[in-house]
């Protein structure tokens, strides 16, 4: 954006003029709409293990991570990238509710690297905790629930330091949980037909085709390049009628405000309809003409071409958006060729989709209180960087206790998307920024990320179960991310809660740690007994029942605010006098 430079008696007033926009930070790419957009292939499991203690099944993958190049530019070299079965984005799940996995990935790159399957309640050993490393030659396996509600997942790499480089170079997938009861809905439906993943990503490159890394970047790296599922502003040939478009902004730095307009004739914005979000459906459909995506943010929408055969229809970002910076062709995202032979179709959005498990309320009080800052140009949560082990963890949650979490954004000029690793999480208010705003498609379903814009003041509401251990929450501008601003709050063991069950707590014990990759390791007899060797501890067979211990027992306690943990910042622990109540906060 280009503000006006000259005031109304035409004199230059400079100091109100922000640094002009530049066309392109890096190298210019001009083939708008002129490639087709990839849909990222199915990933398939090696092999099928039985459960030994539900007798159900297991499906155990393996993906290697691999060096790749990859074409951007017709006319330069190949980029080098790095990625899941060495394509970018990765392979997608497609998983059933209710069969669990295994996925074994293997590091066969340079850089140190740990997964995180993003919108799993993963037991912490599996979570992608950013200290638990697989480095070149070792692999880990990682189990995985996919108990929870149908949703649209990713899985990324949140290794320590360095997770902005790997995610841009690469490492970043979907893994979508389909349950039966959603196709009783009749929505567009059919991986890479009707259902479409649409991945975007905002990189820049070099003079000769290659990426610009963002390594060295301390504050952002916006992208001059957008991406839809890894192809630069691609076209997407689509029939006249319904589509679910399974958004995920997997950029390191860019937000996203996205709406439909003709390629030609009225600029008009096209409705739309949003039907789910991070946590799967929504209660119901809500209808849009714009919709904000922040990083790792997942929004799902139906959208009808019915009406425009034989027409083009643009994705559209809007300029300015939480103070991103913006390029020649920033606004535009990726083309749909409508085809004018008119087809039918059946799929339909229902006014009702599904009942979201939102939390019980805990009221108003809030447990605790983050400020997402900069000091002294480190990106910081309480004034505490995910480098300061002793101090980091910022909240002791009892587990299975449902908490209110307060979340102010106190830097001027940025916007940090707060993920809370583990939980689902209603999003309550937000207060300054896009005013006292909080938008149909945030509230009717829960998430778990939230975009704290530019002086928002954001309020969320979690149940912090089922499982106890430490967990990550951070901003999701992964350079913020690696410049400490993450920390850990730590979901606590009920001693008296009178339920056996191994302990998953913490997440680096040695025993799931990333191992050498050997022959041996790899036969079918010895992953069958990995596989079944976890299994036996059983890390999520029984959810039901450890939800219903969990809501007895809290039916029969009275939740006590433990308020900050060890470390937590001074100032933040105000006091505040509620009826009878006293809480820290
Ligand atoms: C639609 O877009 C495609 C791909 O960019 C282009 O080839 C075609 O000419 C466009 N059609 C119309 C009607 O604008
Ligand atoms: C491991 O990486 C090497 C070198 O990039 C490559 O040749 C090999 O095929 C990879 N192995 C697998 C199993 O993908
Ligand atoms: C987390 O809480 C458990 C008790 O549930 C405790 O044993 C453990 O030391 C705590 N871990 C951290 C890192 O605070
Ligand atoms: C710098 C800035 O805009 N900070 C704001 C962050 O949000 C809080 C609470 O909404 C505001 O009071 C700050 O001004
Ligand atoms: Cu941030």
């Amino acid at each position: 954006m280009i503000a006006s430079l000259f005031g109304p008696l035409g004199l230059a007033i400079l100091s109100a003029v922000p640094a002009l926009a530049k066309d392109w930070e890096g190298q210019a790419y001009t083939w708008l709409y002129q490639f087709p957009m990839p849909i990222p292939p199915v990933k398939s499991p090696a092999m099928t293990i039985t459960n030994p203690v539900t007798g159900g099944p297991i499906d155990y993958y393996e993906v290697y991570i691999n060096h790749f190049q990859q074409q951007i530019y017709p006319n330069k070299g190949p980029a080098d990238m790095v990625g899941y079965d060495g394509i970018a984005p990765g392979p997608t799940f497609l998983i059933e509710k209710g069969r669990e996995s295994v996925v074994r990935f293997v590091n066969n790159a340079t850089m140190a690297t740990s997964v995180h399957l993003h919108g799993s309640y993963s037991r912490a050993p599996w979570d992608g905790w950013a200290e638990d490393v697989t480095t070149s030659g070792q692999f880990k396996d990682y189990y995985y629930p996919n108990s929870q509600s149908a949703r649209f997942q990713w899985y990324h790499d949140h290794a320590i330091d360095h997770t902005a480089e790997n995610a841009y170079f690469g490492q970043a997938g979907g893994y979508i949980i389909h349950d039966p009861a959603e196709d009783a809905l009749n929505l567009p439906s059919g991986y890479g037909i009707y259902d479409i993943p649409l991945i975007l990503s905002a990189k820049q490159y070099k003079s000769n085709g290659k990426l610009f890394s963002p390594a060295s970047e301390t504050d952002s790296l916006y992208g001059d390049v957008i991406h839809v599922n890894g192809q630069p502003w691609p076209f997407f040939n689509v029939q006249p009628r319904k589509y679910r478009l399974r958004f995920l902004d997997a950029s390191i730095s860019r937000t996203f405000r996205l709406y439909f307009q003709r390629s030609t004739g009225s600029t008009a914005k096209i409705p739309f309809q949003v039907i789910a979000s991070d946590a799967g459906l929504l209660t119901g459909p809500v209808t849009t003409d714009n919709l904000y995506i922040s990083m790792a943010e997942r929004y799902e929408v139906v959208f009808d071409f019915s009406t425009f055969a034989g027409q083009n229809i643009t994705l559209r970002n809007y300029e300015d958006v939480g103070q991103d910076d913006d390029y020649l062709h920033t606004d535009k995202v990726m083309r749909f060729v409508v085809s004018s032979t008119p087809v039918t179709d059946t799929s339909v959005v229902p006014t009702a989709l599904a009942t979201v498990d939102f939390p019980t309320p805990a009221g108003p009080t809030v447990d605790h209180h983050f400020e997402f800052e900069r000091t002294n140009g480190e990106w910081r949560i309480n004034d505490i960087g995910f480098a300061d082990v002793a101090n980091r963890v910022l909240a002791n949650v009892p587990r299975g206790t449902v908490e209110l979490w307060e979340l102010e954004n106190s830097s001027g000029g940025w916007s940090h998307p707060i993920h809370i690793h583990l939980v689902d999480f209603k999003v309550l208010s937000r207060q300054n920024g896009r005013g006292n705003t909080v938008y149909a498609y945030e509230s009717q379903g829960l998430k778990d990320v939230v975009w704290l814009g530019p002086g928002e003041t954001v309020k969320v509401e979690a149940h912090y179960a089922p499982w106890d251990g430490v967990y990550m929450f951070h901003c999701h501008n992964l350079i913020h991310e690696d410049h400490e601003m993450m920390a850990a709050f730590n979901v606590t063991k009920l001693l008296d809660l009178g339920y056996a069950e191994t302990d998953f707590r913490d997440p680096m014990e040695g025993r799931w740690r990333a191992e050498a990759v050997t022959p041996a390791k790899f036969t079918p007899a010895a992953i069958t007994e990995k596989v079944q060797f976890m299994a036996n501890l059983q890390p999520y067979n029984n959810v039901d029942e450890v939800m219903e211990e969990l809501d007895d027992y809290w039916a029969t306690h009275k939740k006590r605010s433990v308020g900050p943990a060890k470390g937590d910042k001074v100032k933040a622990r105000r006091m505040r006098i509620e009826g009878n109540r006293v809480n820290m906060m």
